[in-house]
């Protein structure tokens, strides 16, 4: 009875599976698909070694991602620990860095980088990246996100502890279902100044202050197909019943 019990459920999670749904993505931190990645990592015939030569383009899937707020791109820089892309080479793992940040307490929350990827085909979204505040950036940084295109919310904000060094952020758009199949959904990372996070990080605030970012990836889980997944339900109730009869 207990074999045949876990059976059934083999052949739920196996038909689940199939049409684009994760059993137990509700409990802990499941991740869906890549959608879209940017590595900064040089590649094709220019995968050259050198982490001071990149490249805006994701490695997977495709988007854009600029600086915004009067944010200088000052090229690439060293690469975070979290990309593991084979196009890190042995010494070819690119950042992109960012300068140029606004005086201190002005430009709240418009000053950062933009990132747009298309969602469509796609649910539960999430967003992660790798952050590397130096000393005396903006301690604490917000990010947003968009549905339209042009109107942004805010969601997670975090502070920095450490500078220069890459940590992983993220956030999880589950909740949020108007960035699913979504072709217009951005997103930002903007240097917020608020409250007793005036002060940069580690030092005095200066808008000098590099900040470079890596690994930056935007996830989602595939829509499911509405009529193969009702075939795939309808299949397995008669397998289940057929199961329950012998
Ligand atoms: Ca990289
Ligand atoms: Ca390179």
């Amino acid at each position: 009875m207990r074999e045949r019990t876990v059976g059934i459920v083999g052949l739920l999670g196996a038909g689940l599976a199939g049409c684009g749904l994760i059993l137990g993505a509700a409990a802990g931190t499941a991740r869906g698909d890549v959608i879209t990645q940017w590595t900064f990592n040089s590649t094709g015939p220019v995968v050259d070694n050198d982490p001071t030569t990149g490249t805006l383009t994701p490695e997977t899937g495709a988007g854009t991602l600029a600086t915004i707020g009067g944010v200088s791109d000052s090229g690439f820089a060293q690469g975070a620990g979290d990309d593991t892309s084979p196009t890190i080479g042995s010494n070819n793992n690119s950042s992109f860095e960012t300068q140029g940040y606004p005086p201190f307490d002005s430009g709240n929350k418009t000053a950062g980088i933009e990132i747009a990827a298309s969602t469509v085909g796609y649910q539960d979204i999430g967003l992660s990246f790798a952050h590397n505040q130096f000393g005396g950036a903006s301690a604490s940084f917000r990010i947003q996100y968009s549905t339209n295109g042009t109107t942004f919310t805010d969601a997670a904000g975090y502070t920095g502890s450490s500078p220069g060094t890459f940590v992983l952020r993220s956030d999880d758009f589950s909740a949020i279902p108007g960035l699913d199949d979504n072709p217009n959904a951005r997103f930002r990372v903007v240097a917020e100044f608020q409250g007793f996070f005036y002060s940069g990080l580690g030092e005095s605030y200066k808008p000098s202050a590099r900040n470079r970012f890596d690994w930056v990836t935007v996830t989602g889980t595939p829509v499911p197909e509405p009529t193969a997944a009702g075939v795939t339900a309808l299949a397995l109730a008669a397998m289940a019943r057929r199961v329950r009869r012998r």
